[in-house]
């Protein structure tokens, strides 16, 4: 009868103490940094037209709020054909997207020499909808652009 008093009290013990152990789980994140975008799809011509006279399209974005566009990537790759996808871009140090709690668009462009640059398509997202969960990356899907965000959390 002791003995089996003294397991009780152990397990009780055990219980209380692993509780205590418990980790208070991460805050949620209050700024959030866009590393870069990969293009893993987007229509190949302009409504069955090529993008250009001379071939495919040259993808570049921008980033946008409702306002005004926040941050142009310049950089582009040349004539894209089904087999350039994914084209990976990288923004040197990040663009530090202003609100956290606000809904951002990446805007995808056909990069023009000598007219101005041809809408190809969007996606939209709201980086407080994942401030807990701080994903690495996350795809979004509109239509036929599908685009991958790369995130850094804090
Ligand atoms: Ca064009
Ligand atoms: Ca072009």
């Amino acid at each position: 009868m002791k003995t089996i008093r003294l397991i009780v009290f152990a397990l009780i013990f055990t219980n209380l103490f692993s509780c205590t152990k418990k980790e208070d789980p991460k805050p949620d994140a209050t700024n959030v940094t866009v590393t870069g975008i990969k293009i893993v799809t987007m229509p190949l011509t302009d409504g069955g037209s090529d993008w250009d006279l001379d071939g495919g399209a040259d993808p570049i974005f921008t980033i946008i709020n409702s306002n005004a566009t926040l941050y142009s990537h310049n950089l582009y790759y040349p004539d894209v054909t089904s087999s350039s996808f994914p084209l990976v871009y990288t923004i040197a140090d990040g663009y530090k997207l202003p609100y956290i709690n606000q809904a951002y668009g990446i805007n995808l462009y056909d990069y023009d020499e000598t007219s101005a640059n041809d809408y190809i398509g969007q996606v939209v997202f709201n980086p407080s909808s994942y401030k807990s969960e701080r994903p690495a990356s996350k795809t979004f899907t509109d239509g036929n652009v599908q685009v991958t965000i790369n995130f850094s959390w804090e």
